[in-house]
């Protein structure tokens, strides 16, 4: 039985929560476009971080946001999914969580992203935190006993 079972849902941090850098698919500023799409397609994910060279993270890049920028008046000019790097299509205006944040801040950044990126001090990638994630602990707390549904 998990630990976290034990504590209280808004005692929880992102840390607590969080799926860890290593285990998190992301992609680099300088890769071309078709690695990004390449690794989205791979990895079944519609959007991953985007990182520098030295782990820092930079924004996200997705499946759609990749298609509509190769995408020509009549078809797909797949030619510049080689010409593309990610840095061109990224989004940048992203909103990114630290570790100490508590579960309420999760909540809130979640409401309008399927995931949030973890970032320390100095905005090196420290992972993301994901709706399942965070549903899975509402549900474990509602399950707990203190709110047990009926059925
Ligand atoms: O490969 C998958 N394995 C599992 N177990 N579930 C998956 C997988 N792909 C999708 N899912 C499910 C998850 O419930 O579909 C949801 C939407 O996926 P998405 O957004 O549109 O690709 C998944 O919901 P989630 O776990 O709350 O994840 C939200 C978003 O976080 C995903 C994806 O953009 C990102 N993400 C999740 N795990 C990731 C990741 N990005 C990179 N690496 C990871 N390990």
């Amino acid at each position: 039985m998990s630990l976290l079972q034990d504590r209280e849902l808004t005692s929880l941090t992102i840390a607590d929560m969080m799926i860890p850098s290593e285990k998190v698919a992301h992609v680099q500023v300088n890769n071309p476009l078709e690695h990004a799409l390449l690794v989205l397609v791979k990895s079944g994910y519609s959007a991953v971080p985007v990182l520098d060279s030295t782990y820092k993270l930079e924004g996200t890049v997705g499946k759609t946001k990749i298609l509509n920028e190769i995408l020509g008046l009549e078809r797909f000019e797949i030619d510049r999914l080689s010409e593309l790097q990610v840095k061109e299509v990224m989004v940048t205006d992203i909103p990114k969580l630290l570790k100490e944040d508590t579960l309420i801040d999760g909540l809130k950044a979640l409401i309008n992203y399927p995931f949030v990126c973890v970032v320390d001090e100095e905005g090196y990638f420290d992972g993301i935190l994901t709706r399942r994630a965070i549903l899975k602990e509402i549900r474990k707390d509602i399950y707990s006993g203190k709110n047990k549904p009926t059925r």
